[in-house]
């Protein structure tokens, strides 16, 4: 390939690739790739997920579809507000440079979007919808304000979804320790919706990655169980104290307690137990926000609340439980309330060991066979002999036993379901988002803007200080507006909207993106939704994802999307979901302090470290700046063209994989592209008749090696477009073009005649192997697939003027293909050596009852078999093993 300039190829095509012409004569495709926020520069994770959607887009086009593959900008949200704070940068002004920047970067990798429905949500002509569906939210009671108990981020001075929290109570953003704060806020209702989106998972399950369909499927944490009242004495008083637990059968095995630490008994002890007043401070300072994902290991710490005894209400007799304060009761789950059961519950085992005052273990339950091993045994079982009534019930039959007994004495248990989802909280004290669209006003309350008031425009040249509330209530003159409803003096609400709602139905808009009206219209909705394929992070397998979700099940229940995407689907985003993996990359570092090398310490080959002898250990991991492992998308395009790259960021892993950035074996690709380039050039000279290249001209397959040749393009044809449309396995589609090429390249040369007369492939044969080569590779290296479409035609005018990119996808010859299906190839050995590999029609073999002799004499009409099984030589046994797909001679 040393003659090829691949970055000139690309900028050859740049235009034409930039702008595809879809020729359609089948239905829709939409195919959506996560879009990106415009922070400037396209990473490797973009250029990751751009290439597949670009290569998967390219294909549909070439087979007909009418491919909407658009692109667009999550423009609103903090690092813009942090720019303006930081550097006095306009966030607006900021933002429009980075999508200008990236732009270009997205053509330099040869990608092709529908620029026309490109959409900026920063943009007013997209958040004026955004407020729509805002003031819809509101008008069908999904949106509400509410007191709360809110993350408060004290870096970014703002308030955080509990979904930005992470499990050790971290900001997601800001990396600060989340503080709890209580503020009035806006929330969506997405618990309206929690069962369908529960349920309706279940229509993904062949469609979108398990591990996806999981995650959602515990954040929703539907659980089903009972609530159990634990009579409760404190100070010579009478309380109830109600748990939430799934395992009633356990309540023979209760052995304390567990209060969270705003549990109203704790607040009212706390306010004269100053011990306890402290550990409830300190026990809050370190909350175990997301016990679903915490740690194993995490708080045991307890406070045993004095002159407090609880009861075991299925045996009040019994004795009394001792009740504590722990850490690791949520207040925001169930009651906020345990019952402890350490011989069966892991969190309840470690708790008590640390503060059950060294008594025992009471266990319940035994396994249903099998014996016991130490530790709490937390699976189904059968109640042991110590459980009274409900002895030897199996766990199944106990729950319902013990809960009937209790509601018959006195409603003392109920069976309930519980749901983990919490609403959505969207308000944010935030300057660059959308607007909220509501208005205060001291005598009508909070009231909606009229929808023919959209949009409320964000405020420009706002001076943003980044500390404090919202910046929004600075300004004066945009707060002070009057009251839709009465007219008088009212007052602009001043949060702006969490940004996850912008990203939550760009999909949608973007089927409409010039409505004025409405989002967009019912019937693009009905023809154009659902997203056949969506690509991106698996970083947003959760809230995205679950947000997305929720908005088009509400854009169905307005009405807006009445199809819901047809019988069967329910109004579900996404029909197929693909997960790309990270990109990590190669990393140095030293072979004995293991700390990370700079390229500048290591020699020119990377071989070894600076002025020594020793080398470095290398590694993959995901790239950060003090790894030094950072790759720059737009500087290896630069360097080895777009097409290389996209093929080998396919060729390198499955696409859901991590995929190991290793820049030096991208001239595996060039070394690919060089022997397509020599095919072409081999062939152009001898393809100066028309006759040959017209795509209509029947196919005539002269010899045994012409016909060889068709069925294993037809064999290549069949995977590949499988891989392109069924199993998203990209990384065979390039081995297997490269098989392909390979057996092109071995053809002898066409100007010279074999000897043997062996491989007499004519020039049909091999230029439309060539031509169907071309049209596969081109969805994968757009530019250098038209270059060699070009130079292949170079004296066939009327072709070079037609662009592979639009031409159709090759259509597979079935009835090769069905020869291909019936033929068995069976390895013939001499001696346990193969000596040729012949084809054996698979119904001959089934219906022939002496199959060595038939098989024998295949092999012996062969120049191998008379070689070596010819003449003089004694075969002394032939085993033919079942399936015909080797044949052994011993000699
Ligand atoms: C007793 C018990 C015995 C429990 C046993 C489990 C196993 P999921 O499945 O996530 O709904 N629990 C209840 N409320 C809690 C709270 N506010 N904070 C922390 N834990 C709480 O979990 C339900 C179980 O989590 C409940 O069942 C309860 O422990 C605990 F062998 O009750 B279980
Ligand atoms: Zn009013």
């Amino acid at each position: 390939a040393g003659n090829l300039d691949f970055p000139a190829i690309d900028a050859k095509w740049r235009l034409h690739l930039q702008s595809p012409i879809s020729r359609a004569w089948l239905p829709k495709f939409y195919i959506c790739s996560m879009f990106p926020y415009p922070s400037g520069t396209l990473h490797m994770g973009h250029l990751r997920v751009y290439t597949i959607s670009d290569v998967l887009s390219r294909f549909r086009r070439m087979q007909g579809y009418d491919v909407i593959h658009p692109m667009g900008w999550d423009a609103f949200g903090l690092p813009a507000e942090n720019a303006a704070i930081e550097r006095g940068i306009d966030a607006k002004a900021w933002t429009e440079s980075n999508i200008a920047a990236m732009k270009t970067q997205l053509a330099a990798m040869g990608a092709g979007f529908d620029w026309s429905r490109e959409l900026t949500t920063c943009a007013p002509d997209y958040y004026e919808h955004t407020q729509r569906l805002f003031l819809q939210m509101h008008k069908n009671g999904l949106a509400y304000r509410a007191q709360s108990m809110v993350n408060w981020d004290p870096v970014d001075g703002t308030v955080l979804a509990n979904e930005q929290v992470s499990p050790m109570g971290l900001s997601w953003r800001s990396g600060a320790v989340v503080e709890k704060k209580m503020l009035e806020q806006w929330f969506f209702k997405i618990t309206k919706f929690k069962k369908p989106l529960l349920d309706d998972l279940e229509l993904l399950k062949d469609s979108w990655p398990e591990r996806v369909r999981t995650q959602q499927k515990n954040w929703i944490g539907k659980s089903e169980g009972a609530k159990i009242r634990f009579p409760v004495f404190l100070g010579g008083e009478g309380e109830v104290v109600e748990v939430f637990t799934t395992r009633a059968d356990t309540l023979p095995g209760v052995q304390y307690l567990a209060l969270s630490t705003s549990h109203p008994i704790v607040k009212r002890l706390a306010a004269t137990n100053e011990a306890l007043a402290s550990f409830v401070k300190e026990a809050d300072g370190n909350k175990d926000f997301n016990k679903h994902q915490a740690p194993d290991g995490k708080p045991k710490k307890g406070f045993l609340l004095p002159g407090v005894d609880a009861q075991n209400p299925i045996t009040p007799l019994s004795g009394s439980l001792p009740v504590f304060v722990a850490e690791y009761v949520l207040e925001g789950y169930g009651n906020g309330a345990v019952m402890g059961v350490p011989g069966h519950d892991t969190r309840d085992f470690a708790f008590w060991k640390e503060n059950g005052a060294g008594q025992g273990i009471k266990s319940v339950i035994r396994p249903l066979n099998g014996c016991e091993s130490p530790g709490p045994f937390v699976h189904p079982g059968v109640l042991k002999d110590n459980c009274g009534e409900f002895s030897s019930m199996t766990t199944k039959q106990a729950k319902r036993a013990i809960v009937e007994k209790l509601r018959s004495k006195g409603e003392w248990a109920e069976n309930t379901t519980l749901w983990r989802l919490r609403d959505w909280l969207v308000s944010r004290q935030r300057y660059w988002g959308a607007p909220i669209p509501m208005v205060h006003c001291s005598s009508c309350g909070v009231v909606p803007v009229k929808d023919e008031d959209l949009p409320v425009l964000l405020p420009e040249g706002v001076h943003i200080s980044g500390k404090g509330g919202s910046p929004l209530a600075n300004v004066k003159e945009w707060v002070e507006t009057s009251c839709p409803s009465c007219g008088g003096e009212a007052r602009r609400d001043t949060d702006t909207m969490d940004t996850f709602v912008d990203s939550s139905w760009y999909y949608m808009r973007f089927i409409d993106p010039k409505n004025k009206e409405e989002p967009f219209s019912k019937e693009k909705a009905s023809e154009f939704l659902p997203v056949d394929i969506y690509i991106g992070g698996v970083e947003h397998a959760l809230l995205h994802l679950l947000y997305a979700r929720f908005f088009a099940k509400f854009a169905h229940f307005i009405g807006l999307w009445p199809s819901g995407g047809g019988p069967g689907n329910k109004a579900e985003p996404f029909k197929r979901l693909i997960t790309q993996g990270m990109v990590h990359g190669k990393t140095y570092s030293h072979p004995e302090t293991g700390q990370f090398l700079k390229p500048e310490d290591l020699s020119p080959d990377l071989k070894t470290l600076k002025d020594s002898v020793l080398t470095p250990t290398i590694s993959f991991e995901k790239m950060s700046k003090s790894k030094h492992n950072g790759v720059d998308p737009a500087a290896c395009i630069s360097r080895y063209g777009a097409d290389a790259t996209r093929a080998h960021v396919l060729f390198q892993a499955p696409v859901s994989d991590v995929l190991e950035w290793d820049e030096r074996k991208i001239v595996g690709m060039h070394r690919w592209f060089g022997r397509i380039w020599g095919l072409v050039h081999a062939l152009r000279y001898h393809t100066q008749d028309e006759a040959i290249c017209a795509s209509d001209a029947p196919m005539m397959l002269r010899n045994r090696d012409e016909h060889l040749l068709w069925r294993e393009m037809q064999g290549t044809v069949r995977e590949v477009t499988a891989s392109l449309e069924e199993t998203y396995a990209l990384n065979t589609v390039i081995s297997t073009l490269t098989k392909l090429t390979n057996t092109l390249h071995s053809l002898h040369p066409l100007h010279e005649m074999p000897k043997n007369g062996k491989g007499m492939i004519g020039l049909q044969v091999r230029y439309r192997a060539a031509e169907t080569l071309l049209r596969m590779l081109a969805p994968i290296a757009p530019a250098f697939a038209e270059e060699c479409w070009e130079a292949l035609h170079i004296y066939i005018p009327d072709i070079a003027g037609t662009k592979v990119l639009e031409r159709p996808w090759p259509k597979v010859d079935e009835v090769a293909l069905k020869h291909l299906d019936e033929v068995i190839k069976c390895a013939v050995q001499v001696n346990g050596k193969v000596r040729v590999v012949i084809e054996i029609e698979r119904t001959k073999a089934e219906d022939t009852k002496n199959a060595i002799s038939y098989v024998t004499k295949l092999v012996m009409q062969t120049p191998e078999g008379q070689k070596w099984l010819g003449g003089e030589k004694e075969v002394q046994q032939v085993i033919l093993p079942k399936g015909w797909r080797t044949i052994n001679f011993v000699i």
